[in-house]
This record gives structure tokens, sequence and C-alpha cells, in this order.
């Protein structure tokens, strides 16, 4: 017995996972898996490459459920991905989930075309034409043409298929990170897993050194970025950085903290939203995107099974809140409303109560993988061509969540402010 128990010990000693032992992180990852599984269901559950690759990381699997969402990538993704191509719009970040998405099921990428100025086109030739309409804007305006998230996840999705990324575009990604051209713990995340990767593929010969200097570069920042409790950037960016320090050598001893923080979010039930699960799992899974490169897709579990749940039932709260809510629109003139909304509305909800006032306030939103993007106020659009956005806070403090997930239990005052990013 106690020959087992010592073998047992040297056997997760020696695969580097120390931390994987409890059943109850094994019970949460299970717990997690059916929710994104679950989301997929449903008229609201759009095909989504972060949900799927999220489930293919993970180690427990319901193989019928993932093979038909894979056909609904397939289908209504690349519909999607197809129109936004045929109105020349850059989608580097879509069409790199695509890819990893698809590489996450070992399917054949080859096999995957977009038509292009009525010339077919195979997904990773326009990935890389994309990135480098991205790279020649980067060198004319200082910026990508979407943004250094999406960017990185071009390069990580073209090299973690094999295609050797062009000098000039890691280059890019490099100097991004040496004038420190972008922020945030998601976008460092998400630049590190694609650097290394470029390091790992061993392609970017000329400027090695360049290429380390940045990766101790992005790891610095990310360990600058973590909490007391835990926490790098903020709960939903936690994920990606532990996801990035994973894949740039940290032991998982030294993500420990991070790890607890958010497998305490998740019992929390914090991660509400398929979108923050699916970036999270392969963190709690001590895996990371790169880990997609090394997929086999052999001698799979088929275990993952999704009871029927009762459905709840919410009636709305009987006690009212006031929220006030202030649009300061480009011209700066704030315009001031308030509305009485049951407790725990989503900010959404309250929204559409003050709009049904017919006092002059309206809004727009657009549907996006996070959920509702509110894109205009009042008449006036805050557009992503224009680099402009609606910005949400809540008594002066920038919300962490949209206008869906964040929902109100006290009176407080929302502004809307049309921003330049
Ligand atoms: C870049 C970015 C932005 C840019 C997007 C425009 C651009 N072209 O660069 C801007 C600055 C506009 C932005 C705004 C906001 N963002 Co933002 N954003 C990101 C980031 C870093 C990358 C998104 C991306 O390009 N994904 C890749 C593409 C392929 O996926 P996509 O789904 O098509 O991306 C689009 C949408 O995600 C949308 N979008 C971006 N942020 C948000 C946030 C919400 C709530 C929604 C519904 C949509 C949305 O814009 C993307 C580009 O078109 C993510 C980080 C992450 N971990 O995902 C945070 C992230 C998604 N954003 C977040 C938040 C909170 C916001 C804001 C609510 C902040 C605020 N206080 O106002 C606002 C949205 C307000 C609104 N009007 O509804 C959170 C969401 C967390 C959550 N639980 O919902 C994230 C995860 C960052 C974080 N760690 O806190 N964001």
């Amino acid at each position: 017995m106690l020959s087992l128990v010592i073998i047992t010990s040297l056997l997760a000693f020696a695969s580097g996972k120390p931390c994987d032992t409890d059943g109850s992180n094994s019970e949460l990852l299970l717990s997690l898996s059916k929710n994104l599984l679950r989301s997929l269901e449903g008229q609201e559950g759009r095909p989504n490459p972060s949900v799927h690759l999220a489930l293919r990381l993970s180690n427990s699997h319901n193989l019928a459920k993932e093979s038909a969402h894979l056909d609904r990538l397939k289908n209504d993704l690349h519909n999607d991905i197809q129109n936004s191509v045929s109105n020349s719009q850059s989608v580097v970040g879509l069409l790199a989930l695509y890819t990893l998405a698809l590489k996450s099921s070992c399917y054949d990428l080859n096999t995957i075309t977009f038509t292009v100025s009525e010339r077919s086109e195979t997904l990773l030739t326009l990935l890389k034409r994309q990135m480098e309409q991205e790279k020649e804007h980067i060198a004319i305006s200082h910026r990508p043409l979407t943004n250094y998230y999406q960017y990185s996840l071009g390069v990580l999705a073209l090299c973690t298929s094999g295609i050797r990324v062009n000098n000039h575009v890691s280059n890019k990604l490099i100097k991004a990170v040496e004038h420190s051209h972008f922020t945030g713990a998601d976008t460092n995340a998400m630049a590190g897993m694609a650097l290394q990767c470029v390091k790992d593929s061993g392609s970017h010969v000329h400027n090695a050194a360049e290429l380390v200097t940045a990766l101790s570069n992005i790891k610095q920042k990310l360990l600058a970025a973590r909490r007391a409790d835990g926490h790098i950037g903020n709960e939903f960016s936690t994920g990606l950085a532990v996801q990035a320090l994973l894949a740039m050598g940290s032991q998982v001893a030294e993500c420990a903290a991070s790890l607890e923080a958010i497998r305490t979010d998740a019992r929390s039930n914090k991660y509400h939203n398929p979108m923050a699960v699916s970036q999270i799992l392969p963190a709690l899974h001590r895996k990371s995107y790169l880990s997609v490169q090394s997929k086999t897709c052999q001698n799979e579990d088929d275990t993952l099974v999704l009871e029927p749940i009762d459905p709840v039932v919410v009636l709305p709260s009987q006690s009212k809140v006031t929220v006030v809510v202030e649009v300061v629109p480009s011209s700066g003139t704030a315009a001031v409303y308030s509305v009485d909304v049951p407790k725990g509305s989503s900010l959404l909800e309250a929204l559409e109560l003050l709009k049904g006032k017919s006092v002059g306030f309206t809004f727009e939103n657009e549907s996006s993988q996070w959920g509702p993007f509110l894109s205009v106020v009042n008449g006036e659009q805050a557009r992503q061509s224009d680099r402009r956005y609606w910005h949400l806070s809540s008594d002066g403090t920038g919300l962490r969540e949209g206008i869906k997930d964040f929902k109100i239990e006290v009176a407080q005052k929302i502004t809307m402010k049309n921003t330049s990013y």
C-alpha cells in the first residue's frame, strides 16, 4: 500500500502537475465543461470557436456533440467569415480562432477554403495574407487594423499550424512589446503565447535575442499585474495570463495562487459567460492554446454527458433600485436620465426600461461572442472603424462586464462615455 502511494506521488511529481490532485478540482472542471457544452444548445447558441477550443483541450469529452459543433463551425461560422471577407474586412482574430478550433479537432485545414475576389483561397493562405495587411498597417500607423490581441492570435494560429510566420510579421509584435504599444494582461498573454510558439518553431533566427527579450518582458508584465489575491489583471484576464505563463515555461507552483483565484471565482459563479469559461478552462487543465500543436485526438474520453436540468424561473424582484444613466457623447455635453428597475436586473434590462419611458434615451447593440456590445446611444455610433466605443462605468469605476452580464444590485450612476482608444 505504502509503495503504491509513493509511486503515485512520484508519478504526479514527474508529470510536473503537483496541483492536479484534489477531487474537488476535477468536479469543478467537469461542471465547467458541462456548462460550455450546454451553452452550445438552444437558439442563442451560435457556434463559438473559443468554446470549441476549450472543450477540445479538456480531458472529458462528448465526442458526438463536439463533432456536431465542428460541423456548425464549418457552416455557420464559415459563412459569417466569408461575408466579412467579401466586404473586405480584416477578421484575423476570428480566422485564427477558427483555425485553432479546427486544429483542436485534428481537422485537415487544407480542405477549408474561402472565395476571395472570385478565387478560392485556403484558410491558412487567407489568414497569412490578412496578417500581411495588418503588418503593413502597423508599419504606416503603428497599430494593427484590428488590435494586438487579434494580431497575436493570428501569429499563434499560423505558428501552431506549422506555417512559418514571416519574420517581419513577428518582428512587428516584438517591437510592439519593446515599445509598450499595447497594455492589458489579456493582450500580453496572447502575445506571449504567440511569441513562445515562434521561438519553439526555431524559425525566427535573425533576431533571436530580441525575441527572448520580448518574452521575458511579457512575463515580467504579467507577473507585475498579479494582485495580492492572485488575479492577473482582472478575473477575466487571469485565465489567459496563466495559460501564457505555463506556455512560457513557468512551473504550475508559480501560478498556484492565480489558479486558486480562478477556482474561487468559478465556484462563486463569476464565469457564467461561456467566453469567460472558455478562456479559464484550458488554464485549469494546465494547458494553453499552444497545446493544440501536439493534439492527436486519439483514444479520447467520451464520458461527458448532460443531465436534463429543470428550467429555473427567475421572478423579477419586488424591490426596486434607482439607476441614474449619464450619457456623455463626443460633443461632451452630458444628458442625465433616471429609471427604477427591479433589483438584480441586468444593465441591458435597465436600458430597455429607460428606452421604454420615451424620455429621449435610445440605444442599440451588436451581438458578439461575449454578448451584446453597446454600439449606438442616442443615435450616436461609437464605431470601431473610428477607434471609438461607448465606455461603461458605475459610480466612476469601469465595468468589467458587458451590458447583459452586469447586474444592478444597488442604486448607482451608470456612465456611458463615447471614448477613443
Ligand atoms: C480589444 C478589446 C476591446 C476593444 C474592442 C475593439 C477593438 N477593435 O480593439 C474595446 C476597447 C472597444 C473594448 C471595449 C470593452 N471591453 Co473589451 N476587450 C478587448 C479584448 C482585449 C480583445 C477582444 C478581441 O479582439 N477578441 C478577438 C475577436 C476575434 O473576438 P470577438 O469576440 O469578435 O471580439 C470583439 C468583441 O469581443 C468586442 N468586445 C470587446 N470587448 C468586449 C466586451 C464586451 C462585454 C462585449 C459584449 C464585447 C466586447 O470587440 C471585439 C473586437 O471587435 C478582450 C480580451 C479577452 N480576454 O477576450 C477584452 C474584453 C472582452 N473586454 C472586456 C470589457 C469589460 C469591455 C468593456 C465592457 C469595458 C468598459 N468598461 O466599457 C467595453 C465594452 C463596452 C460596450 N460598449 O459594450 C472584458 C469582458 C469581460 C466580461 N466578463 O464580459 C474583456 C475580457 C477584458 C477583461 N479581461 O476584462 N474591448
